[in-house]
């Protein structure tokens, strides 16, 4: 699966997702398979070996295979009184890792409100205000956008929301210790980290 996500043949990660499907949990074909693909996809882009085209071509891959396994979320039983909103950060387009934690924490029981990519402060505390969240998560995919969870944690404290809204961030860049540095309540690696942070902070 993560050779067909590499080489952008969505057909083939499509056959690879309907033959694991059977013997694999989605969580787990999304976070071994798919995602483990894009994130060679990523280090090739880095070293110069592929090329922005190419990365749109996985991303697209990627995204279809996310689809095909929506309805294979194991739906949790338990209806969690949380609300999460989560998006990405303003100037920033990345969002497969986003909504994937957003069906996994949706999956999980949470309520979840994503606002999408590229997202500004003010759309982020509008949909907190709307919502009555207990949580946000903030994603951030590169080191020039990583600022934006820090502006949004500022401006939960501005509004006087900090005490009553957990923070979770997340994205390639992040890390525990700027979760620490910028006030987070957690810095979460994965969705399923990003659900277990959820319910450990809100259950
Ligand atoms: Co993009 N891109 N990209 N890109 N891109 C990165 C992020 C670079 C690191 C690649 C590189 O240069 N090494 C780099 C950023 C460098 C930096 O830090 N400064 C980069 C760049 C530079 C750019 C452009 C500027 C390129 C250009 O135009 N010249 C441009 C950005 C424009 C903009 O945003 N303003 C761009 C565009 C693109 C696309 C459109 C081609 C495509 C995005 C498609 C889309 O998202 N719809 C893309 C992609 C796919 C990537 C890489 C290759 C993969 C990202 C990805 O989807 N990973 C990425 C390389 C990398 O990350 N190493 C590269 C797979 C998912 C599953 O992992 O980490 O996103 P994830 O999410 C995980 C995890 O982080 C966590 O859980 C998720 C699920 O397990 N998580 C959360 C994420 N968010 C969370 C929120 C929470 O609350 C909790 C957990």
């Amino acid at each position: 699966m993560s050779d067909a996500i590499v080489s952008c043949k969505k057909d083939q990660v499509l056959a690879a997702v309907e033959k694991a499907r059977g013997e694999l949990e989605a969580p787990d074909i999304i976070e071994n398979g798919l995602a483990a693909g894009m994130n060679e996809v990523g280090t090739l882009f880095e070293r110069g070996k592929l090329f922005l085209p190419h990365v749109m071509m996985a991303a697209e891959a990627m995204q279809a295979g996310v689809d095909e396994l929506k309805d294979d979320m194991p739906e949790s039983s338990e209806k969690a009184a949380s609300v999460i909103v989560n998006g990405t950060v303003e100037g920033d387009v990345h969002d497969i890792g986003k909504s994937i934690v957003s069906t996994m924490l949706q999956t999980s029981g949470f309520e979840v409100h994503d606002i999408g990519r590229d997202a500004p402060v003010s759309d982020f505390i509008a949909k907190i205000k709307e919502t009555g969240a207990n949580m946000v998560g903030i994603s951030a995919l590169m080191t020039t956008t990583l600022q934006g969870q820090k502006e949004v944690i500022e401006a939960l404290e501005e509004e006087g929301l900090r005490d009553k809204v957990k923070v979770m961030v997340g994205g390639a860049p992040a890390t525990n210790s700027w979760a620490k540095k910028i006030g987070a309540d957690c810095y979460a690696e994965n969705a399923t980290e990003a659900v277990n942070k959820a319910k450990e902070l809100l259950l």
